[in-house]
């Protein structure tokens, strides 16, 4: 932060935790069930860091935060922001079994927003409102893994972010405008979806990855011949929301990324035995990155070289066994996990999990490996040992890779074109020391890191500055809050020399992924624009109604169904009382005409269970029963105006039909 506040900042951070008792123990405990001593890592990595340390920038010792007396040192970060101020960047957050997406400020880490996606959220309605349960499908559960905005020319173009679900295999958009999900994408003949990931040059395909091997189609047949089973790798339309076409490949996928060109996509294959327990699938001591040609299976698309499986109409590529024109399979060490591009759009880093290795794929290779002038084997460039189970990898602007290793809990910074320096030394002995200088620090993090990302990280613009490690476990770092512990994002200053541990940061369990954008990318509105597949529905029931929706209110009889249309202006409800008779299927279409930045509205109706919010100028809806005699309050549920208790009306349940009153 480079504002004023940034000596306070210095006396008021906490003092860096050095390496806590408890991390120690959790890797003394991983060393001896692997047989692999962490301190060799360690000593390795600061003899590369006092190798390495007078090569890069800034490289003076830096003091911890908070232990300097109040000193800012020249190149370090500072995580506070002043009340009132505005952070650098936002963080869009996967939320992991609770199905949504968490908006943070960083590097402050104030929590501003949850985008309810595939859940229920009692605070806005999501779950309830008529257009949400349509793209829902009735489901209220779901599992976002993997949280990527839309881009133009590498880097974001600030207008969606996507996410997956992997329990139900859905992706789901957010417009980033009004922060709420516009569209929600089933994939047809898709089980557990895992990776996803939007192509870089434009707005185009979303790949996403079938995790879980099924039958083709899985509608009861082959469920005893796992042989049989064969899994997706998918491109939906990014614009349209569409399902285009499949690939069907043999192997389950697990992560997905996209090169910068729209040429290639990537998926990490970690079961190449096609196993159905975890001893088979782990069998296997090479495992697969998978390497999407795509123009190549838009060509088949095209002249119709596919199948139909099932009931499903998306053309179907089937890519299973051997290489092909279609998918490269570029054998890698043991069960990988992620993959990630760096920033210069040449690499690919693969990670191994049950391999020590990270594999870096020169993506410039691969065209010739499709053309078989070179082996798929001969696009990886770089294999070096960065600790025990490497999960993800971040990137900085100045050639390092900053890999999350799980069982060590570390994370490990090593330079890319080191890596692969050594790797070109033909004596294996030479080969592996040039390696092990590769690898530049390791930090401890607290406990158990799955994801780690950076800022911009994930786009040509990579700067370099904030580096978040999301860690699984926090053990004893919060206070106890009984059996389930949160979750521990640790935020790491990676602007200097070495990475420098800033702020734990809790969280509700369990966000897989984030990623961290420049705030100038991202600017919502603040009054709805009322455009949009919601503004569609509501466009086409009024228009069918005969219904302003910014004027009118109208209480219309059809098909069954009572349509309340009200307007409410604060601090009141057109309605003061809606009559209906017992039975009856009432919908209220409320539209908040207030103009004022901020000003939410809703409706709850007592006993009904109907509250949802209506921001300025928006419209929604709710369907439900009136199914007792009585009479029920119906009120606005958000603080909008010093008569906001008065803002509210009574639904009149009868027995028997009486007349609504002229006006409310
Ligand atoms: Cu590594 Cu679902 Cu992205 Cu979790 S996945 S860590
Ligand atoms: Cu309107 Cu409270």
């Amino acid at each position: 932060m480079q504002n004023k506040h940034d000596k306070t900042a210095q006396h008021t951070t906490h003092p860096q935790p050095e390496s806590a008792t408890a991390s120690n123990a959790v890797q003394a405990e991983a060393a001896t069930e692997t047989g692999w001593g962490r301190r060799d890592f360690l000593k390795v990595g600061s003899l590369a860091a006092a190798l390495f340390g007078t090569q890069l920038a800034g490289c003076e010792k830096t003091p911890s935060p908070g232990l300097g007396g109040g000193q800012a040192h020249a190149s370090g970060l500072s995580t506070h922001v002043a009340p009132g101020a505005h952070d650098d960047y936002y963080g869009f957050w996967s939320g992991g079994q609770s199905g949504e997406i968490r908006v943070l400020g960083v590097p402050s880490m104030r929590e501003l927003k949850r985008i309810p996606v595939f859940n229920f959220d009692a605070a806005t309605g999501w779950g309830a409102t008529d257009f949400s349960k349509k793209i829902l499908g009735n489901r209220l559960s779901g599992d976002t893994h993997h949280v990527h905005l839309s881009y133009k020319d590498g880097t974001y173009d600030g207008r969606y972010i996507f996410v997956n679900d992997k329990a139900s295999a859905r992706l789901a958009r957010v417009r980033i405008d009004i922060m709420e999900v516009d569209r929600i994408t089933e994939l047809p003949n898709c089980a557990g979806t895992h990776g996803i990931f939007p192509q870089r040059h434009k707005t185009g395909y979303v790949f996403t990855n079938s995790e879980f091997r099924t039958p083709m189609p899985n509608d009861g047949r082959d469920m005893d011949s796992p042989e049989k089973y064969g899994a997706m790798h998918t491109a939906v339309d990014g614009e349209t929301m569409e399902v285009k076409w499949q690939v069907l490949v043999e192997g389950n996928m697990d992560l997905c990324a996209t090169d910068y060109q729209g040429k290639y996509s990537f998926a990490t294959c970690y079961n190449s035995e096609g196993g159905v327990t975890l001893e088979k699938m782990m069998a296997n001591e090479r495992d697969h990155l998978y390497v999407f040609n795509i123009a190549n299976i838009e060509r088949a698309v095209q002249n119709g070289k596919t199948i139909r499986i099932g009931n499903s109409t998306v053309p179907v590529v089937d890519a299973r066994g051997a290489d092909s024109e279609y998918v490269m399979r570029i054998p890698v060490p043991k069960s990988p996990h992620g993959v990630n591009m760096d920033p210069t759009g040449m690499y690919a880093v693969v990670s191994g999990k049950l391999s020590p290795t990270v594999s870096v794929v020169d993506v410039r290779k691969l065209d010739d490996a499709f053309q078989k002038k070179i082996k798929p084997r001969d696009c990886v460039v770089a294999e070096p040992e960065v600790g025990l189970g490497p999960l993800h990898t971040a990137f900085d602007n100045k050639g390092n890779a900053y890999t999350s290793i799980f069982i060590d809990s570390v994370v490990t910074k090593w330079n890319i074109a080191a890596a692969i320096e050594a790797y070109k030394i033909k004596d294996p002995k030479a080969s592996k020391e040039a390696a092990a200088k590769a690898i530049l620090q390791k930090l401890d993090v607290h406990y158990q890191i799955g994801h780690i990302n950076a800022s911009m990280s994930e786009t040509k613009e990579a700067d370099g500055k904030w580096l978040m490690a999301l860690c699984k476990f926090s053990k004893d770092r919060y206070l106890n809050v009984g059996p389930l512990m949160p979750e521990n994002d640790q935020l790491i200053d990676m602007s200097g020399d070495k990475m420098k541990l800033m702020h734990d940061g809790p969280t509700y369990p369990e966000p897989h992924d984030c990623v961290i954008v420049k705030k100038s990318i991202i600017q919502p509105t603040k009054i709805q624009p009322r455009t949009g597949p919601r503004f569609e529905m509501y466009e086409a029931w009024a228009k069918e109604d005969g219904v302003n929706l910014l004027k009118d209110n109208k209480i219309i009889r059809k098909n069954g169904i009572v349509r309340v249309y009200m307007t409410s202006q604060a601090p009141k409800f057109h309605f003061s009382e809606i009559r209906v008779t017992k039975g009856e299927k009432v919908q209220i279409i409320l539209t908040n005409l207030d103009n004022v930045e901020d000003l939410s509205h809703g409706l709850c109706v007592t006993h009904h269970d109907v509250n949802f919010l209506v921001n300025a100028r928006d419209t929604n809806s709710a369907t439900f029963v009136a199914d007792k005699p009585g009479v029920y309050w119906f009120y606005c549920p958000w603080f909008c105006h010093a008569l906001h208790l008065e803002m509210r009306g009574r639904l009149i349940v009868s027995d028997a039909p009486t007349s609504q009153p002229k006006k409310g």
